[in-house]
């Protein structure tokens, strides 16, 4: 009778636990679809939560701050049981997150982490390590002239900088500063946002190439501008890639084709798949588990044409885009 006590109990508990999690209602404050990489962030992680058979409350903010103070108010009205979070820029952000933690809603940050972290509550956090993105994107430069054999002469950098005020922008900015220092031969003459958009990035390229004598290097903080001014540099009667060598960040399939199109010479990856770790996350939390307040990064790594290129201070080597695209998942 007691071993069947026993097994009722535990059987409950399993239930209750199950029951508990598939109840869950999980909101995500989404920064908009300004690029790839963020389609196919919001297509994963609202995908997983929805496989998981928990709610998902989902906002598209379209770029904009306000929008996402009002989602993550809505979200509190709603008493949700998480609150994924991401935002647009790093600043503004202290009063809605002290309201959310007001509300005992467990905050999970993502990608993008606010200037006020270290004020408020959060349960975990997943995100790129944007300084060292930075200095992967100038390291590669560096290596791949000297491999050309052009390390003596100076060179015109143009840098397309992300979204203004936000961490992703800032972070890949210091890092690419913080390498170039080694290199005077690579010069920067001329950086501008052009918010992580090929739209946008588009008369910025165009007023670089009207404006400058030579441009030898392009670095875009992200690949979606790099395409973006591939098209520009080609309307300009230049070969991108080989008058203008061009690197970008993140990694999506758009960037491998650029690559193997000969187009594109480099693209630093920065990992938009965060569903394992969210749901992995959310589920340890239902059982108990606490994190600390540690921003988790992702292994990322450097794609090419040839591979074979140093891309970090720790000696990593870039991997051939041709012997990869087909395992890519985004
Ligand atoms: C990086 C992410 C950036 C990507 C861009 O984690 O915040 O925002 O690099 C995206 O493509 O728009």
């Amino acid at each position: 009778m007691k071993k069947l006590l026993t097994i009722v109990l535990a059987l409950m508990l399993v239930l209750g636990m199950t029951v508990n999690a598939s109840a869950l209602t999980v909101a995500f404050s989404q920064i908009g679809q300004e690029s790839d990489w963020r389609t196919a962030n919001t297509d994963d992680v609202c995908g997983a939560v929805e496989a998981e058979g928990w709610t998902l409350v989902y906002d598209d903010a379209q770029q904009k701050q306000e929008n996402q103070v009002k989602a993550l108010r809505n979200f509190i009205s709603q008493g949700v049981d998480y609150i994924l979070f991401t935002g647009v820029v790093s600043s503004g952000w202290d009063e809605v997150l002290k309201e959310v933690n007001e509300a005992e809603i467990p905050l999970i940050l993502l990608d993008r982490i606010p200037d006020c972290a270290d004020q408020i509550d959060y349960v975990a956090a997943f995100g790129g390590d944007f300084v060292e993105e930075g200095r992967r994107m100038a390291y590669w430069t560096a290596n791949y002239v000297e491999k050309l054999g052009r390390s003596a002469e100076e060179l015109n950098v143009v840098i397309l900088e992300g979204t203004t005020g936000s961490d992703a922008a800032i972070g890949r900015a210091k890092g690419i500063a913080e390498v170039l220092e080694d290199y005077p031969n690579l010069k920067v003459v001329a950086s501008q946002t052009g918010n992580f958009s090929r739209a946008e990035a588009q008369p910025v390229m165009e007023s670089f190439l009207k404006s400058l004598d030579k441009i030898d290097v392009l670095l875009a903080h992200n690949d979606d501008m790099a395409l973006g001014a591939i098209e520009i540099i080609k309307n300009a009667g230049l070969v991108p890639g080989k008058d203008i060598i061009i690197v970008g960040c993140d990694a999506p399939k758009t960037a491998f084709d650029a690559i193997l199109a000969g187009e594109m010479n480099a693209t630093i990856e920065c990992t938009p798949l965060y569903s394992r770790f969210v749901v992995q996350t959310i589920k340890e939390l239902e059982e108990g588990k606490e994190f600390d307040k540690t921003v988790i990064h992702p292994e990322e790594g450097c794609f090419d044409a040839e591979g074979g290129i140093v891309y970090s201070a720790d000696g990593r080597v870039s991997e051939k885009a041709a012997d990869v695209i087909a395992d890519r998942k985004y």
